[in-house]
């Protein structure tokens, strides 16, 4: 086991991996910006180093600083959570050089799964179902054009570099193709400095499901069940649930064996996300992503696995601690992002909290790195807390998440939680009714 990891990461996930360093009796190094002087990752970790200013290319998102704080620490591993470098495989393989442990995959699973192409390739080759699309990159509009009435019209032109919603252009007729086609490339060349473009059916109305899975990097892996996704705004999840209201026992038994198949074959190591666009009942793969999920605690509730603790274990070489068989699911499980943003314009709301108080009782989990006196900074994203909710049935969890709402009591800031109230409220949040549409749909009338 390692002696010390340094937490390449700030806030809520910062303190998460502490908690699961502190419980295997590992030293922990917090790094942190100048503007992050006070956060309380920072206070509660063995050592911690500054790195920089607040600009996160600077800091967080310094290798050069990473790797001195690493020597400066004498830290054999690092766990980069989630964002900042957690999927960028140059970090991972330049730590591997110095010989110091990346807490996730191998660098070239995270190069192939960071390739959307290759990732779909490789989902395709492994058996896991793929969205109907283009064999490859598309590069010419006389290309896009024969692929996109092979299928038939809508379709969507994703960048082979993109991921997470950007880059990606709708045309829903042969008309609209040229132009989508010529703004995808220039909008991919633009974020990625790559005009690579792929094109696939346009699903109309999906929900985003995904299956959480876990290797040990020697040929054993599992999956976790699914946690629904579907409602999100912007590319920004909002509020995701396990297990899903759309699939039955049957059906996550079946998609989540192909994962657990496909992650032996390639010996995946670490936690990973498979996901998923599901529609009439059936599941497209789009994305892998190789790093621990904000959303993560919502299979931890449901499987009562610490999934970060497993990630540590696993990146020093000891085997799964649970095969398939072992893996129960019990209850439903909900999380709330709690973020520092104004609850209808989502417009930024950082500055000090002037009052903190977390809901309690049974069933109850706050991830956060906020207390009370504590400055939101303006650099990073707006994620200030997780409020997770178990419950042994969705309306018991529900029910419960209702109470905990009500007890959450944060000032000085808006948030997001006069949202939640709203959604746990409305009949279709509590009837599972939404799909990946259903939250903007939701705010554009209200
Ligand atoms: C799609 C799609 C419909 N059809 N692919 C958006 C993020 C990226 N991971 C993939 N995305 C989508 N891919 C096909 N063929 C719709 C989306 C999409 C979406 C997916 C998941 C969650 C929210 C979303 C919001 C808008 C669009």
């Amino acid at each position: 086991m390692f002696d010390k990891v340094l937490i390449a990461n700030r806030g809520e996930i910062a303190l998460r991996i502490q908690r699961a360093c502190k419980e295997l009796g590992i030293a922990t190094v917090a790094v942190h910006s100048t503007a992050d002087a006070d956060a309380m990752h920072v206070r509660l970790a063995d050592e911690s180093v500054c790195i920089g200013p607040p600009t996160s290319s600077d800091s967080y998102l310094n290798i050069p600083r990473l790797l001195a704080a690493c020597e400066i620490t004498g830290a054999d591993a690092v766990h980069p959570g989630y964002g900042f470098l957690s999927e960028n495989a140059r970090f991972a393989e330049i730590l591997e050089e110095h010989n110091i442990t990346f807490i996730g995959p191998t660098s070239e699973h995270i190069r192939i799964m960071g390739d959307k192409i290759e990732a779909k390739e490789t989902a395709k080759r492994l058996g896991i179902p793929v969205v109907p699309g283009s064999d490859g990159a598309v590069k010419t509009e006389t290309e896009a054009m024969k692929v996109a009435k092979g299928m038939g019209f809508p379709v969507l032109i994703k960048a082979t570099a993109g991921g997470g919603g950007r880059g990606m252009k709708v045309a829903t007729s042969a008309e609209d193709l040229p132009m989508a086609f010529s703004t995808a490339r220039s909008e991919a060349k633009a974020a990625f400095g790559n005009d690579s473009v792929y094109i696939e059916k346009y699903l109309t109305k999906p929900r985003h499901i995904e299956i959480q899975v876990f290797g040990d990097g020697q040929g054993n892996a599992v999956h976790l069940g699914e946690r629904d996704c579907s409602l999100q705004r912007r590319h920004q999840k909002v509020f995701e649930e396990a297990p899903s209201p759309a699939i039955n026992a049957a059906a996550r038994a079946r998609i989540g064996e192909t994962v657990a198949k496909a992650m032996q074959t390639i010996k995946y190591r670490g936690a990973g996300t498979v996901e998923f666009l599901y529609e009439d009942g059936e599941f497209y793969f789009i994305e892998m992503n190789t790093r621990i999920q904000v959303e993560h605690p919502v299979t931890e509730a449901i499987t009562g696995i610490d999934l970060v603790l497993e990630q540590i274990r696993v990146a020093s070489g000891a085997g799964l601690s649970f095969r398939q068989e072992d893996i129960q699911f019990s209850g439903h499980a909900i999380e709330c992002r709690i973020n520092a943003e104004n609850p209808r314009t989502f417009r930024p709301s950082p500055g000090q909290i002037t009052y903190w108080h977390p809901p309690g009782g049974l069933g109850i989990r706050v991830d956060s790195g906020a207390y009370q006196g504590y400055r939101i900074p303006p650099y990073y994203d707006s994620l200030i807390g997780k409020l997770i909710v178990h419950g042994k049935t969705r309306n018991e969890c529900m029910m419960r998440l209702k109470r905990a709402l009500s007890e959450f009591v944060i000032d000085g800031i808006e948030t997001t939680i006069p949202l939640f109230h709203e959604l746990v409220r409305h009949p279709d949040v509590v009837n599972g009714m939404y799909d990946i549409h259903w939250l903007e749909k939701y705010l554009g009338k209200s």
